[in-house]
This record gives structure tokens, C-alpha cells and sequence, in this order.
């Protein structure tokens, strides 16, 4: 079968995937990103590319309708507002895993044809901290590093970054250069023990907002040991003497780390000289994120550590295109091609390349503010491509309000029923990854080809078409005359050339004569150039800036129950809101419920144990969310992942309680520093469900995900039903199903089993406590003619041993599995491996692997 060369879909690291028709997906073994490795999400992307719950045509009002009706009246809405209160009562709200030429016709038709700058994007949940850090230190958005400094660094520092899980094929990359050069120095910086620590030497658990003290103690320390490169500084760097001011003034210890960890990894840092510093959310998601970017880029310059290979600082970006979408200018703070707004020399030669109409002339309303400005009624019709802001933005149920309050909501999505789509007027069905053509750029500014290999099912349109479909319509079909997008991508290396006379970073000139269907991946400006080499930076005087930067006020312990600080962020297996990994039964097996990591003492003082239901609250909202007790987080931090929806769990979503705080520079949400109240949630009955339906589940918490055999619901509600074979059948619609009930009346469980023409449909248990039995068990009974005593026994027939909760998803090895292979002897990762063949494929499980290993080896020891 032949097989097409693309990218994957999903983070920023860029993998090549060689992807075929028939589900097909295998690692680009000549894709310089990943050079033929794939995480588990990368290798399940074929079970993701089913028509299921997708979005096939357009829908006005719900209704199905077609084409020409829905752009009509997305024209006809958008230019109807544009006319009555101008240009600023219309947005966007696009995203980073829009692709290259989607983002740039979106951002074209807003800042040059409609004349707002109101388009803002996910990036600015993600990014934006970073953008305005390199802004403010180099002059431009320049992300220096490349994967190969990673291989080539003596000393790896991740900043609020849990690689192993976010960007693991970079995790990979840097634990087999590490094994190959074991004198390799890796420090975690994060108030979480990740699975990103068992690659660290070190891992220094910071408090909160620890970044900016930690790193400008880094700073002075470094001044006073000589450890500065005074001639570097003398050439190249300004502002170095208030920058080391500011650094002396703030106590390291401020940081929250222990005081021995602390000096171990400044004198590590001060006598490593080829260091790289990677960051990301930890950094990015906070109200000193700017700050963080700035304090960390100080020590570099500093030292002259930057422009080197092995050597420098290195935002790693989450989606993705959240670099393409930088590039094309899709903030609402930048204009095209990283040009600036504010300055009426590049807003003249934009209009010109473009012909437009109209050029906006200010910053337009950043993500928080567009959706305040929803909520204030000031935007009258908003458009939202390809991003599901109702769960992933701050005070997500305020936000869902704003969108309502808007007077007419388009939304573009590959999925019918999302949190966002169900309050759009219309739905415009977009086509998905494998389905359309363009190209995306990664974290090291790698521009590679995503391609078509299956037919744009039923309706669905690439979303360039769908933006131009509706500049036409709104009398700007001459610049949107777009018949393929190579003709976006030779446009926009167009304006890349007359923007030149510029001099910026950005510098596409290598991509003038490249056949788009041929073009292989390749970096910008050239695949051999390393920006900062020759010390010239892109401020006016050619210097970069260091800055006086102070930290935030030390979030102080010792947290009282009624505030700890809420942490957020990822799952390994799960990508954001779900809608695509939340397919692949594979991935639903690793973590499938909404979970809250809360520190042993927490859960005491809350009367909780492992298992028990959590209320999440503050004034904003709450959330109830299953309670993991364990001390990878610390006392008073405990930590939710953002993935579940009010479509996947009924109890609510982790970003209800978080508020819309941001970095006053670069406007980006301080999404890990909520500040919640924690109780149990005491429920009449918990249940756990496996059927082969799609089920709908109304309780007051139910967790909903896919299973092999169909899909799985842990549940729980206050109130106890009067019949609950009557309630089965209501949630998984067979209202004729069969049913054998085991009611076990001294425990008060609950043991339900529905057949249809003898085959197991649904299995159900339900108990006063948090159910206890094998859900593989259950699951894999679902489907089969298993009879009643079997199917509600609550664990594996006598012949089969339970797997246990799954571990590695590309073999579906669970952990009683691995525990009792490491009980025969299987003592290391590798070993597990070529008896389990666990961690042999895409390798994401190895950090957990390396857990259970060393968990064995000290049985005593506390987790
Ligand atoms: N599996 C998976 N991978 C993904 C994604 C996904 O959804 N799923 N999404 C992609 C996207 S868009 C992004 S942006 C990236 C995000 O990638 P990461 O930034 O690596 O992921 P997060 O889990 O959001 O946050 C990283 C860490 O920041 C820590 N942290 C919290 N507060 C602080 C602090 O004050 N200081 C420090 N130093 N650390 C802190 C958290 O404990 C967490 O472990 O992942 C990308 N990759
Ligand atoms: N609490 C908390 N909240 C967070 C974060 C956090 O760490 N903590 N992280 C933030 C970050 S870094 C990010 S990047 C955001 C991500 O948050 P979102 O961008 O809101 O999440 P996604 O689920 O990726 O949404 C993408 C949507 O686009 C749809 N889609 C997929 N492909 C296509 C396509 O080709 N065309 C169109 N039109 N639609 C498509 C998907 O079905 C989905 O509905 O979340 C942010 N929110
Ligand atoms: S690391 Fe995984 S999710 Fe990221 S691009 Fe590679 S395969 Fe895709
Ligand atoms: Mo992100």
C-alpha cells in the first residue's frame, strides 16, 4: 500500500508520519524531528480517523443547511455589524492548529479587508509569554534552539515542562543522548514530580511562581563568581547592570526549593557552558510569565550561552502550528509576517502587498479581553475556528455565557457536538488532518507538509476555503481568489519578500522556488543557520536586552483547606478537550477520568481517601473530580489535567475554577495558579459501567469514555434510584434489553447485566463506596455471550489473569501485568520490555515503567 509522507496533528515537537488510507500510521523514519519515532498519540492516530461524531454539513440554528446558505449568512451577519458599529464589533478567535494557510487567509481577511486587528488565538493560552519575552530581549520572536542542541547540551534544564508527557519524542531524543553520554546533566524546575523527573539528575520542586527568584538568584550568583561573559556583554548585551541589580535583590529561597538543591544547580549551570534551558507552560500560563521568559533569557546573555550549538534558551510550543500561526501574525497584537502594527512603514507595505481596503492600526483584543468584550456585548458577531474556548479558557462557564451573549457565534470544527459548537448559530464543517493540504511549522522553525491521504468526507471544506468562501461573499473575492493552498503559501512567501527591506528575523526566501507538493521539511531561514551566531540581535542597536525583572511576592505554604492552589495541565495519552485522542480506545485505557492529584495530608484534613469523589470549588464554579492521593504533588498544589468537557464528564470542567488572571505584558492566562476549596463528595451510590451503546449518563458525576468494546462511565449520584435496571436501560437507550440483577444485600451493591439476543450489552456495579473490581474484566466481557455469573463476577474468569489498570497503550499492557514480570525478575525497563513488550513501540510509558520498577525494588518506600 503506498503510503503518504505528513505530520502529525497534534504537539509541537512535528513528527513525519507516513500515513496510509486504511488506518496506516508509522514514524517518518526520514523526518528530521522525529527521525521515524512516534509517541502513543502519534501511533493511535489511526484510531482516530473515523467518521464518528464528526461534523458532516453545515448546521444554522441546528438544522442541517447547505453551503451557500451558511456563508450567506455568515457574510451577510459579519458585514452587517461591520456596517452598524464598525469593524471592532466583529473577532475571530482562531488556533494554533490551524494550519499555515488557513491562519494567514483568517488574519488577512480581519486586519486587511474587514480593517480590525480583533483575531486572537489559543496561542495566547499557550505562547504568548514567550512571544513578548524574546520580544522584549532580542527584538523579535526568534526561538534560537534546535532539537540537535538538545543532543548536544551538557546540561538540560526544563522549566515548567513535563516533556516525557507533552513532547515525548524530544523526551526520547534526550534520554538516548543521555544514555549515550551518561556525563549529561538533566534538572527538573517544577512543584510537581512528573514523569518528566526520572530522566533528571535533579529536580528542584519549586513553590508556584518559583521561576523568577530561582533564576534571578541563578543570575547573581553567576555575577558573583565571575561567571559572566564580560565581553559578550560588552559587544552585544544592554541593560546588564540593572538586570543583576534587580537579580540581587530577591532571595533565591523565595523560589520554594530546598536550599541545598538550589546550590547545586547554580554551580551546575555556572560551570556547564553548554547548557539549554527549555520551557513551557509552567512558565508561559502565569501572571509573571514574561518575567519567567525574561529572568531565564538574562542568564544566557549573560553568559554568552546562546547562538551556540548545545547551548541557549528554547521555547518549546505546544501545538502544532503555534509557530506558523506566530509567523503568518495571527495575534491580535501582531500584523503579518512579524511586522508590527504600530509601525506605519510595515502597515504600508502590508496594504500595499495586499491591496486592501483598509489596514487595522492598532492591537486588537487579546483572548481574555475579546471574550470580556463578548460578555459587555461590545462584539456582535465573533467567529471561532478550529479551538473549544468554553472549556479551554479561564472561567470557562463565564466564557460559555460571553459566547451566548454574542448576537450571532459561527463556529468551524471537524466535530458535531462540542462545548463551543453547541452555542454557535451556525457550524461550518471543516476538513481534519489527512483530509487537506498545507503546512505547519515546529518548535525549531521546521516548515513541513501536512498532506491529504484520505477524501474530504461528505461536506467538510479545508478551512482556508471556508474563510475565503466568506470574504468573497463579503465583496473581497478578488484578494481571496484561492483556488489550492500553494497559491496562500506563495502569496505569503511573497510578502515575506516585500517585507525584506525590514531586515527581521523571519526570512522565507528559501521557500521562493520550492514545489509545494514536494517540499520537504525544512528550516527557516535555512536548515544551517543558527540565529544569535554572530552576536547580532534585532533591537535598533543591534544588541539584545537584559531586564530588570523582580519576583512575585512568594506564595507562602502552608495552605489552610479552603484555598490550596489549584495546578493544571496534560495526560500523556489525551490532547486537550479530547476530541480526537478521546476516539482511540487506546488512549481512554491510560488515565480515564477527570482526576485530581491532591498531597496524602491534603486528602487527611479533607477526610479523603484514594478513590473518593472531590468537590473542586471557589466562587467561580467547581468541578467534582476523582481524588488521587500521592506525593508527587506537593501540600497544599494539588493538580487536575484541562481535558474533560461537559461532553466526557458530568461534573464539571477544571477550567470553571480557574480565574482569568493575566501576565500584564502578554495578556497569556495564569492557567496553574487557581485557588480552589477541596471536599469530598459525598455520594449516595458510585457506579462503573462498561456497554457496547454510546451511553448518555445524567448523574451527577459521570465520566464517559471509549472502551475496546464500546465505552465506559464511572459514575456516582446522591440520590438512589428506584429502579435501577429502568435506569441502565435509559442510559444506554435499549429500552428491550434483558436484564440480570445480582443484588447483594449485606454490602448494598448493586450487580446489573443486560443482554440483548444473548450478548452481553451492558455490565454495571454500583456500591455505597467507590466500586472496587477489574474494569478490564468488565469491559472485555461486553460483546461476548458471557453469562451472568460470569459477566458479574467483577474480575477475570479463573484462566485469566487481571491486567490491571493499562500502562503501555500501544500493547495494552496493564500493571499487575508488569508487577508480576518485574516480580520474576524483570529489573529493569528494558528487561520489562522483552518480556511484556511493554514501552517497545512508541516508548511514551517508560518514565511509568521506570516507576514500577523502582517502586518494586523498595517496597517500603512511600510513593
Ligand atoms: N499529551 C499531550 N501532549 C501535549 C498536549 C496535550 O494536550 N496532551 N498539548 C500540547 C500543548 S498545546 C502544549 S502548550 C504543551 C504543554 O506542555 P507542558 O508545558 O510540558 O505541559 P503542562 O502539563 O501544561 O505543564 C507543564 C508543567 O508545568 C508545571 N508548573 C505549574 N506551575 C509551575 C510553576 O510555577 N513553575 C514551574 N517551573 N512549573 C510549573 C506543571 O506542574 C506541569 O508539570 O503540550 C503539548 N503536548
Ligand atoms: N486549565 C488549563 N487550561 C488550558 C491549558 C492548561 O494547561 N490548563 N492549556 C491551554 C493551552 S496551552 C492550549 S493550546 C489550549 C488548547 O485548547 P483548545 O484549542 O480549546 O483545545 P482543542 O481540544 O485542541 O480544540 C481544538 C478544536 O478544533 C477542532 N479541530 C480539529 N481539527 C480541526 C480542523 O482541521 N479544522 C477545524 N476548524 N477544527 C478542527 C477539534 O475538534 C476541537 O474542537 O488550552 C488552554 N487551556
Ligand atoms: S511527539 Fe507525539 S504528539 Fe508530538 S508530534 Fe510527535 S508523535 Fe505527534
Ligand atoms: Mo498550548
Amino acid at each position: 500500500m503506498s503510503l503518504t509522507r505528513t505530520t502529525c496533528p497534534y504537539c509541537g515537537v512535528g513528527c513525519g508520519v507516513l500515513a496510509g488510507a486504511g488506518g496506516t500510521i508509522k514514524g517518518d523514519p526520514d523526518h528530521p524531528a522525529n527521525f521515524g519515532r512516534l509517541c502513543s498519540k502519534g501511533s493511535a492516530l489511526g484510531e482516530t480517523i473515523d467518521l464518528e461524531g464528526r461534523l458532516l454539513h453545515p448546521q444554522i440554528a441546528g438544522e442541517r443547511a447547505d453551503w451557500d446558505s451558511a456563508l450567506d449568512l455568515v457574510a451577510e451577519k459579519f458585514s452587517a455589524a461591520i456596517r452598524d458599529h464598525g469593524p471592532d464589533s466583529v473577532a475571530f478567535y482562531v488556533s494554533g492548529q490551524l494550519l499555515t494557510e488557513d491562519y494567514y487567509v483568517a488574519n488577512k481577511l480581519m486586519k486587511g479587508f474587514i480593517g480590525s486587528a480583533n483575531i486572537d488565538t489559543n496561542s495566547r493560552l499557550c505562547m504568548a509569554s514567550s512571544v513578548a519575552g524574546h520580544k522584549r530581549a532580542f527584538g523579535t520572536d526568534t526561538v534560537p534552539g534546535t532539537y540537535a542542541d538538545l543532543e548536544e547540551a551538557d546540561l538540560i534544564v526544563l522549566v515548567g515542562s513535563n516533556l516525557a508527557w507533552c513532547h515525548p519524542v524530544l523526551y526520547q531524543r534526550i534520554a538516548a543522548a543521555k544514555e549515550a553520554r551518561p556525563n549529561m546533566r538533566v534538572v527538573n524546575i517544577d512543584p510537581r514530580r512528573t514523569a518528566t523527573c526520572d530522566l533528571a539528575d535533579l529536580h528542584l520542586r519549586v513553590a508556584p511562581d518559583g521561576d523568577v527568584a530561582l533564576f534571578n538568584g541563578l543570575l547573581a550568583y553567576l555575577a558573583d563568581h565571575s561567571k559572566l561573559d564580560t565581553d559578550y556583554i560588552t559587544a552585544h548585551v544592554g541593560g546588564c547592570t540593572v538586570a543583576i541589580a534587580a537579580a540581587r535583590a530577591t532571595d533565591p529561597l523565595d523560589c520554594g526549593a530546598a536550599p541545598d538543591e538550589i546550590a547545586s544547580f547554580f554551580q551546575l549551570w555556572a560551570n556547564t557552558p553548554k547548557v539549554v534551558t527549555v520551557y513551557s507552560q509552567g512558565v508561559n500560563q502565569s501572571a509573571s510569565g514574561t518575567d519567567k521568559v525574561g529572568a531565564i533569557l538574562n542568564c544566557h546573555l549573560a553568559t554568552g550561552r546562546i547562538g551556540k550549538a548545545g547551548s541557549g534558551p528554547f521555547s518549546v510550543t505546544g501545538q502544532p502550528n503555534a509557530m506558523g500561526g506566530r509567523e503568518v501574525g495571527g495575534l491580535a497584537n501582531m500584523l503579518a509576517n512579524h511586522l508590527d502594527i504600530e509601525n506605519a512603514a510595515h502597515r504600508e507595505t502590508v496594504q500595499e502587498f495586499w491591496n486592501s481596503p483598509t489596514i487595522c492600526t492598532a492591537a486588537g483584543l487579546k483572548a481574555v479581553d475579546l471574550f470580556e468584550a463578548c460578555a459587555a456585548g461590545k462584539i456582535k458577531a465573533l467567529w471561532v475556528m478550529s479551538t473549544n474556548p468554553a472549556v479551554s479558557m479561564p472561567d470557562a462557564d463565564k466564557v460559555a455565557l460571553a459566547i451566548r451573549n454574542v448576537p450571532f457565534v459561527a463556529v468551524s470544527d471537524i466535530m458535531a457536538r462540542t462545548d463551543t459548537g453547541d452555542l454557535a448559530d451556525v457550524l461550518l464543517p471543516a476538513a481534519g488532518w489527512g483530509e487537506k493540504d498545507g503546512t505547519v511549522t515546529n518548535s525549531e522553525r521546521r516548515i513541513s507538509r501536512q498532506r491529504a491521504f484520505l477524501p474530504a468526507p461528505s461536506q467538510t471544506r479545508p478551512d482556508w476555503r471556508i474563510i475565503s468562501d466568506v470574504a468573497t461573499r463579503m465583496g473581497f473575492g478578488a484578494a481571496f481568489a484561492y483556488d489550492t493552498p500553494a497559491d496562500i503559501f506563495a502569496e505569503y512567501i511573497a510578502l515575506d519578500a516585500a517585507a525584506r527591506p525590514f531586515a527581521r528575523d523571519l526570512d522565507l526566501s528559501i521557500f521562493a522556488d520550492v514545489d509545494y507538493a514536494t517540499l520537504v521539511p525544512t528550516q527557516w531561514p535555512r536548515n544551517d543557520v543558527r540565529f544569535f551566531a554572530d552576536g547580532k540581535f534585532y533591537h535598533a542597536d543591534g544588541k539584545a536586552r537584559m531586564l530588570a525583572v523582580q519576583a512575585p511576592t512568594p506564595l507562602k505554604a502552608v495552605p489552610t483547606l479552603n484555598t490550596v492552589t489549584l495546578n493544571t495541565g496534560r495526560n500523556r495519552d489525551q490532547w486537550h478537550t479530547m476530541t480526537r485522542t478521546g476516539k482511540a480506545p487506546k488512549l481512554g485505557a491510560h488515565l480515564a477520568e477527570p482526576y485530581l492529584e491532591l498531597h496524602p495530608d491534603d486528602a487527611a484534613k479533607a477526610g479523603v481517601v484514594h478513590g473518593d469523589l472531590v468537590k473542586v470549588q471557589n466562587a467561580l464554579g467547581r468541578t467534582i473530580l476523582r481524588a488521587l492521593v500521592t506525593q508527587r504533588v506537593a501540600r497544599g498544589q494539588p493538580f487536575a489535567p484541562m481535558h474533560w468537557t461537559r461532553q466526557t464528564a458530568r461534573g464539571g470542567t477544571v477550567n470553571s475554577v480557574i480565574a482569568s488572571v493575566t501576565d500584564p505584558v502578554s495578556g497569556q492566562p495564569a492557567l496553574k495558579r487557581g485557588s480552589v476549596s477541596v471536599s469530598l463528595f459525598k455520594a449516595g451510590w458510585y457506579g462503573f459501567l462498561a456497554c457496547a451503546p454510546r451511553p448518555v449518563a445524567d448523574t451527577s458525576y459521570a465520566a464517559t469514555s471509549r472502551t475496546a468494546t464500546g465505552w465506559q462511565v464511572e459514575m456516582a449520584a446522591l440520590e438512589t434510584p428506584e429502579d435501577w435496571v429502568q435506569l441502565l436501560r435509559d442510559i444506554t437507550r435499549l429500552p428491550d434489553a434483558t436484564a440480570s440483577v445480582l443484588d447483594d444485600g449485606i454490602q448494598g451493591t448493586i450487580r446489573v447485566a443486560l443482554y440483548e439476543q444473548d450478548i452481553l450489552q451492558a455490565v454495571f456495579f454500583a456500591a455505597p463506596q467507590p466500586v472496587v473490581l477489574s474494569r478490564s474484566a468488565a469491559i472485555a466481557y461486553v460483546g461476548t455471550s458471557a453469562p451472568p455469573l460470569a459477566a458479574l463476577a467483577g474480575r477475570m474468569g479463573q484462566d485469566q489473569p487481571d491486567p490491571g489498570p493499562v500502562v503501555c497503550a500501544c500493547f495494552n499492557v496493564g500493571q499487575n501485568t508488569l508487577l508480576a514480570a518485574v516480580n520474576a525478575g524483570a529489573g529493569t525497563v528494558k528487561a520489562l520490555g522483552a518480556v511484556t513488550c511493554a514501552g517497545t513501540n512508541c516508548g511514551s510509558c517508560k518514565p511509568e515503567l521506570a516507576r514500577l520498577v523502582a517502586q518494586a525494588a523498595l517496597p517500603l518506600a512511600a510513593e
